[in-house]
């Protein structure tokens, strides 16, 4: 408890200096003695016993890694990564011919992202299971995860956007996705991002929001339309619920366009604005013939499950909307500036918002807002946007909840939790009456938490995963990069309890989690042979062979255990481009095999059973190169091995290869 209060005066000393480095304050302050905090009573709760499975899947996000790290809840057991917007030489996505497509953008193929929200797909407002959304916040794309292959199925770039970060955050039945560009930019009136001098800020910088729309079905992702706004920082969204389920809410910073440092810039007005968007009337607009068709140039990428290839489409337009042509579509609320994240409770009555530089946590009321809006409780507007009173929304507000309030998460018993930046701690208070009712010390400076359906109409009451910025002194050191931090804490009862610290890959911004018997029961144990439509698949090792198309050979290769077909390989010469399409023919669950050449200037493969992957080869010396499985498949194992023939540019070595002793080489 000592320790708490010496950080909240430290922080608060450095709010009154006027200071927004955040973060210096808050290192200055940890002088750890404090091995916090769990009895030994924790230690039962997260113990999972060997062989015995996690109660829930957690997917959290990697932050500047580009991934999603899979664990499980209570152990923090680390059980997969999966790549997204990041190449992974690991297991050949974004390198081998058929994932490389995913990464293809506007910009040209982009090997790596900053992902920062994962969203589970809902049904009725709770988490069915299906699919994980996450944006890639650098260059604007959402991706769509499939949880049955627990791998990137779709990727869509967004057009007249800059720093996605307020996505990807779905309505209450995943009728649409949304994104927001941080950064304001120049969007030109036919769309794209406009050359102009840099003190043109105030005037010709917008923002925009997209409404992407899911289908139910396959959850393919298309974008309907896009709202262009005035040009602030948008920051967080969140999802109406229940009676609220036709909102979507945004939070803004830099309302004053300020358009160079923004630290001091930005802070100037006491208020900022979360934006009330009525996405069904949106829609309707939209449908209606409102919307504006311009030019537009972004890619949608798609894996088809059939041929395991993903196709690269390029779009050529987008819809836009102006909130000055709709009206009743958005409102803007005044909030205690700088906000951070907006969480809507599971009634959907509640619309907390978290200024990172406020006093208290303001909670707004979705039926106040209705009937300010009714009552046209404005008296002024931004770009045809009506602003409403502050009070007139107001359902009241937390007083002395700590500091840096960021983000909020729900349980099954009416409260709310929200993470405490500055003063590094969770604090626990009651929804209806705004009184505080607990708070716990995290290790150190938490960004996002997460309870498991904490977000949606039907949150979990048990665990609470604090996601922190700062490690230093928690876990063993390793040189000047640490591990970040994830905690969990049990909120069964009525006080908070500490149960166990696991380190974390990237950055986790933030996290989903649910019953594991929603998604386990669904998992996919391998790929049928029989439905596999690859253009290169070989589906029997008698088709092996290898075929010369100008400078290009194509290799047809099987790999079963111990044995890549065809293993020995001649008529390769230098200039040549080599593509090694390998099927793995095994129908068994967790047999994958991996394939790998010496001195190819690409990463491996690892080919699940049934499916099929390619991998490309320059060679860039003339010799013998060995190439071999890279993942211990068997007893065999170090067997399953070959040679690639290399002869110089212009020789006359003719194409052969090998299927085995017996046979004789074919020609
Ligand atoms: S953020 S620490 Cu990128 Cu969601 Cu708030
Ligand atoms: Cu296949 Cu090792």
């Amino acid at each position: 408890m000592k320790k708490l209060t010496t950080s909240v005066l430290t922080g608060a000393g450095c709010l009154l200096l006027g200071t927004l480095a955040l973060t210096n304050c808050q290192k200055s302050a940890l002088s750890n003695d404090s091995a916090i905090g769990a009895d030994g009573d924790a230690a039962k709760k997260v113990y999972v016993a060997p062989g015995k499975h996690d109660e829930y899947y957690a997917y959290l996000s990697g932050g500047f890694n580009g991934q999603v790290d899979v664990y499980g809840l209570p152990s923090g057991r680390l059980l997969k990564v999966i790549p997204v917007f990041s190449q992974n030489p690991e297991n050949g996505y974004g390198y081998n011919e058929e994932t490389k497509p995913m990464l293809q953008t506007s910009f040209g193929q982009i090997p790596w992202d900053d992902l920062h929200h994962p969203k589970l797909s809902r049904t009725d407002g709770k988490p069915d299971g299906r699919w994980l959304f996450v944006n890639g916040n650098n260059t604007p794309r959402i991706a769509r995860l499939d949880l049955t292959t627990f791998e990137t199925a779709e990727i869509i770039e967004i057009p007249n956007s800059a720093g996605q970060h307020c996505s990807p955050y779905p309505t209450d039945n995943t009728e649409y996705v949304v994104a927001g560009t941080r950064f304001a930019v120049p969007i030109a009136d036919n769309g794209g991002i406009e050359d102009v001098p840099l003190d043109t800020y105030k005037d010709k910088f917008r923002a925009s929001l997209s409404f992407i729309k899911v289908d139910k079905n396959t959850g393919h992702m298309d974008i309907d339309f896009q709202i262009l706004v005035p040009g602030f920082d948008f920051d967080l969204a969140n999802g109406g619920k229940g009676p609220s389920a036709d909102w979507m809410f945004f939070t803004s910073y830099n309302t004053e366009k300020a358009g160079t440092l923004k630290e001091m810039g930005a802070s100037q007005n006491d208020k900022d604005y979360l934006a009330a968007i009525n996405w069904k009337k949106a829609a309707e607009y939209a449908r209606q013939g409102k919307a504006r068709e311009i030019p537009a140039n972004y890619y949608h990428n798609m894996m088809d499950e059939k041929t395991h290839t993903a196709v690269s489409t390029q779009k050529k337009t987008v819809r836009v909307l102006l909130p000055e042509d709709c009206p009743g579509m958005m409102y803007l609320i005044p909030v205690p500036k700088s906000p951070h994240g907006v969480d809507v409770d599971p009634t959907g009555e509640n619309i907390v918002v978290s200024g990172k530089l406020a006093a208290v946590i303001p909670v707004h009321s979705y039926s106040k807002m209705i009937k300010a809006i009714e009552n046209k409780s404005y008296d002024n507007t931004i770009s045809g946007i009506p602003v409403l009173k502050y009070e007139s929304v107001l359902a009241g507000e937390v007083q002395k909840p700590g500091l840096g309030p960021l983000h909020t998460e729900f349980d099954n018993k009416g409260n709310a939790y929200t993470s405490m930046f500055v003063s590094s701690e969770v604090v626990k208070w009651n929804v209806k009456s705004r009184e505080v009712l607990d708070r716990i010390p995290v290790y150190y400076s938490i960004g996002h938490l997460m309870i498991p359906g904490g977000d949606t109409q039907n949150p979990d009451g048990k665990y609470l995963l604090a996601m922190n910025k700062i490690t230093k002194d928690r876990y063993l050191p390793t040189g000047p990069e640490l591990a970040q931090t994830a905690q969990l804490i049990d909120i069964s009862g009525d006080k908070m309890k500490m149960l166990l610290d696991f380190p974390t890959f990237g950055e986790p911004h933030y996290a989903q989690a649910i019953k594991a018997d929603m998604v386990a029961k669904n998992s996919k144990k391998f790929y049928r042979l029989d439905e596999n439509k690859h253009p290169h698949a070989t589906i029997k090792e008698a088709d092996a062979r290898v075929e010369r198309k100008g400078n290009q050979v194509h290799v047809y290769m099987t790999a079963i255990r111990s044995h890549l077909a065809p293993d020995n390989i001649e008529g390769i010469h230098l200039g040549d481009e080599v593509y090694f399409h390998v099927t793995n023919l095994e129908q068994d669950w967790d047999v994958p095999h991996g394939f790998a050449v010496m001195g190819n200037q690409n990463a491996e493969l690892l080919v699940m059973p049934g499916q099929t992957r390619t991998l490309k080869w320059v060679p860039t010396k003339t010799g013998v190169t060995p190439f071999y499985c890279t993942d211990f498949c068997s007893a065999l194992h170090q067997e399953m091995q070959g040679y690639a023939r290399v002869s110089p540019k212009g020789a006359n070595t003719p194409v052969k290869f090998w299927l085995g002793e017996k046979k004789k080489p074919a020609i």
